[in-house]
């Protein structure tokens, strides 16, 4: 299996058998001869990642992502089981090293603290003194810290910083739409098994009981607008059930103004205050919200229900509540009906009058407020019963309007209630903020066992609420805050982002891994499943079986090598060694042999040089190839059409402006032969290549003929790999120094083993090239056109042209195979 790295930088393990797992247990690793405590876990740590990862030879799930009918029915993640120990899955061997702080050891296994009860977070200051944030003690609550009784605030202050910046701070960007809002926690209990219809948790039996907590709110006002003016009411309930949260929000009138959601901010926009005066605050009577109406023919069944006694209720207690759009029930065995969800309340429908309501809005802006408020403090805790319209896509079909339409209601005469179950409110929040504030309802929190309808307006609000919760709470990790969070458990590879509370053990943010024992999983049918939607109309090619939504990938995604190996075969010699090189150089870095040999087996599918290539890296016998998903699906293998593509190595397409912009450094020291030099350069600029004066030192060097030269710049501070080439000079001066100087000979030979074209000028310049080690087997053009040695004194011009087309083929690769042959 190979030796097992520890750390790079601590100390190094015996190696041997003792480490790779297979004999692995815990008094034999304590066996091997080891400093300490904090060592052998090091060798436990690396032998059970180790056997972890061997258990799990290649993806076994892939095959399974492929063709509908595996879509229909997703399969459970490959995991392992047990799972991976505490030692292996941690992210660090020092968890067990404990305090106060950092709690005591390994956590139980799969634990989220996030979901547990609010009382994790509820803070009883009872006889407690201030603190800081920070937690220090607070002398002196009254007095800034200041330069003498009389003197100036001292910015050292930071007491009174910390509590002024945090009170500037207080505000958040109140909800686009139903600003003004008061809510309650409770309980809503299932009266019936539902389970025909519907495989959603809260459903699920009779008396079964779930948490919610409910939000109502008028829609145009801002926050502090007052509670009884004429408006729809939004009525919007968060459940929290075992098998995550399901959001329904809703609104105290069956239907809505408009029919999809792309109206949604102009019909916002005219119903708020005008733009240019802020006027009327939290009403609609004005004229930008006529304006749009009148226009909008499919308003006017929600504009009645608005102006009816509906848009002035009595209390939140009294007012029904609507899911609104159709949605979908889906039962354990995938079967879909249609919904439509209505909130009854065991309290009646009642409503004020306009003239109550307008005086109510001076003497009590907090009507609903404190009335949902005092009712549950005097324990006359509001009840609503939960009822369903339930129907079948064929009943649909029969109405005479369309179900998907959010501007129609089922009659209550075409579909009866059903009713399921009754919601209780019988407690107030702690914290307007913490809880009513910061309650994030979306309407794509959904359960399995519910689902969307089509309905355009609804299919554009499941973006919407999610989008709009990370500018009013400030970034992705508001499902953290406890009143969002679910119950049930939390575990994704979702990371970091603002405000971010979780700390996950482990260094595995991916899916699927061997490294974390695969984990956590994908579900697969106990996760959920949209429900499938037969098109009842194909489309061209397509037979009448097919689904219109699901998650899956056509069969022939299924073929993952017959390009790599056409990609491969189609490389050039020198490409396929720098492959081969480059995955032995990658995964010697890699710590664990299983990984390494996981990789050599997937390899295998593609070819057979390349597989023993990179096993001979890394010092492994050839495993067995990873089964392929074509042959698992039972799919014929793929014969690419194509065997060879000259297009896919780097070398098909040269480029056609050669030297243009290539970089030539022209090395320079007293006693060069200048004139030939600069005849170099010449030419060089006049192909279009930037020629620069490279020396040891800034400054003048004297050439040969006693002309001086400027130095633009020095290997030290632009060493040969920022050079596309080299020019050596002649002259026996510069040849005496520069051959001695080791930056220069690393230099020139750095460009000859980069296979970079070299110009040699005269003999003096061949002299240092060998000095500086470089001994061309050949020095002939057809054996190494970019190795140009230009021996007499005059440089013919067709060396010059030699170089030049060297730099636009950029590399002789050649070398290098005689270099590692040598
Ligand atoms: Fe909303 N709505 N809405 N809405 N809505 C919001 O989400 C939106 C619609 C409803 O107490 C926003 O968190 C779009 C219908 C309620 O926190 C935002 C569309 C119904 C609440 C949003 C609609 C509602 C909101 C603003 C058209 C009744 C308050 C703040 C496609 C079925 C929830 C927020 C609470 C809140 C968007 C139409 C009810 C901007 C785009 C129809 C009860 O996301």
């Amino acid at each position: 299996m190979g030796s097992i790295l520890s750390t790079v930088s601590g100390p190094a393990l015996p190696a041997g058998d003792e480490q790779d797992g297979e004999q692995l247990d815990e008094g034999e690793v304590a066996g091997v001869a080891l400093a300490n405590d904090a060592q052998r876990m090091l060798v436990l740590n690396k032998a059970l990642v180790q056997r972890g990862t061997a258990a799990m030879p290649s993806n076994p799930n892939k095959a399974a992502e492929h063709g509908q009918e595996s879509a229909l029915r997703p399969q459970e993640g490959a995991h392992a089981d047990p799972p991976p120990e505490d030692e292996a899955s941690g992210s660090t061997l020092s968890e067990v090293n404990d305090s106060d702080k950092v709690g005591d050891g390994f956590p139980h296994t799969g634990h989220n603290p996030l979901s547990d009860p609010l009382d994790r977070v509820r803070v009883d200051s009872r006889d407690r003194a201030l603190t800081t944030n920070q937690g220090v003690l607070v002398s002196d609550n009254q007095n800034s810290l200041k330069a003498g009784l009389r003197g100036p605030t001292l910015l050292e202050d930071f007491i009174l910083r910390e509590k002024i910046t945090h009170f500037d701070h207080e505000r958040i960007p109140e909800r686009v739409v139903h600003a003004r809002g008061s809510g309650a926690f409770g309980v809503f209990e299932c009266y019936e098994s539902q389970e025909e219809i519907t495989r959603a948790d809260l459903l699920s039996a009779a008396g079964k009981r779930t948490p919610v907590f409910v939000r109502f709110s008028t829609v145009a006002g801002e926050r502090g607008s007052a509670d009884t003016v004429r408006d729809t009411r939004g009525f919007a309930v968060k459940f929290y059930t075992e098998e995550g949260n399901w959001d329904l929000v809703g609104n105290n009138m069956p239907v809505f103004f408009i029919q999809d959601a792309m109206k949604f901010p102009d019909l916002i926009h005219a119903v708020k205050p005008e733009p240019h005066n802020g006027m009327p605050q939290a009403a609609s009577a004005h004229d930008t919200f006529w304006d749009f109406v009148s226009l909008m023919p499919e308003t006017i069944h929600h504009t009645l229900w608005a102006m009816s006694d509906r848009g002035i209720p009595r209390s939140y207690r009294t007012m029904q509540g609507f899911g609104v759009h159709t949605f979908k029930l889906v039962n354990a065995d995938g079967e879909a009906v249609f919904v439509k969800f209505h909130w009854l309340p065991t309290a009646g429908t009642h409503s004020l009058v306009w003239d109550e309501a307008a005086k109510i809005c001076g003497a009590d802006p907090d009507f609903h407020r404190r009335d949902l408020w005092e009712a549950i403090e005097s324990g006359q805790y509001p009840e609503w019963e939960l009822a369903l319209q339930v129907f079948t896509p064929e009943q649909a079909e029969t109405f005479s309007f369309d179900v998907l339409d959010a501007t129609k209601l089922i009659p209550e005469e075409l579909v009866p209630l059903r009713v399921v179950g009754k919601m209780t409110l019988d407690r107030n929040p702690d914290n307007f903020f913490a809880e009513t504030e910061q309650v994030a309802f979306c309407t794509a929190h959904l359960v399995p066992g519910i689902d969307f309808s089509n309905d355009p307006l609804l299919q554009g609000r499941i973006h919407s609420y999610l989008d709009t919760q990370i500018s009013r709470l400030g970034g992705p990790n508001f499902h953290e805050i406890p009143v969002n969070a679910p119950i049930a458990q939390v575990h994704n590879n979702q990371r970091d982002g603002m405000h971010r509370q979780a700390i996950h053990r482990g260094r595995v943010a991916y899916e699927p891994n061997s490294l974390g024992g695969g984990c956590p999983y994908q579900a697969g049918m106990a996760g959920f499943v949209s429900a499938a939607q037969r098109t009842t109309q194909p489309g061209p090619g397509e037979s009448d079986k097919t689904i219109e939504k699901l998650r899956g990938k056509p069969e022939k995604f299924a073929d993952h090598v017959s390009q790599a190996q056409l990609f491969w075969r189609s490389q050039t010699p020198v490409e396929k060694r720098h492959i081969i090189n480059a995955y032995r150089f990658e995964l010697t870095r890699v710590t664990v042999p299983a990984i390494r040999a996981r990789v050599v087996s997937q390899l295998l599918n593609v070819d057979l040089q390349l597989a023993s290539g990179v096993a001979d890296g890394l010092g492994i016998a050839l495993p067995e190839p990873q089964p392929l998903v074509l042959d698992e699906l039972g799919i014929a293998p793929v014969v690419s059409e194509v065997a060879v593509s000259d297009a896919l190595s780097l070398f098909a397409r040269p480029g056609q402006i050669a030297a243009v912009g290539r970089r030539v450094a022209l090395l320079a020291a007293d006693g060069m032969a200048g004139a030939a030099l600069r005849e170099v350069q010449r030419q060089l600029l006049d192909a279009g290549a930037v020629a620069r004066v490279v020396g040891t030192r800034l400054g003048r060097v004297l050439s040969s003929e006693g002309q001086p030269v400027e130095i633009e710049t020095t290997i030290e501070a632009m060493p040969s790999v920022l050079w596309d080439a080299v020019v050596l000079p002649d002259g026996e001066g510069a040849t005496a120094a520069l051959a001695t100087n080791a930056d220069v000979q690393d230099f020139v030979k750095e460009q000859y083993r980069h296979g970079k074209p070299l110009l040699v000028l005269g003999r003096a310049g061949a002299e240092l090239l060998r000095a500086s080690g470089v001994q061309p087997q050949s020095t002939d053009e057809a054996s190494d056109p970019a190795l140009v040695l230009s021996e007499s004194k005059q440089m013919p011009s067709s060396d010059a042209h030699r170089f030049v087309a060297a730099l636009g083929n950029q590399r002789q690769f050649e070398r290098e195979l005689q270099l590692s042959a040598g």
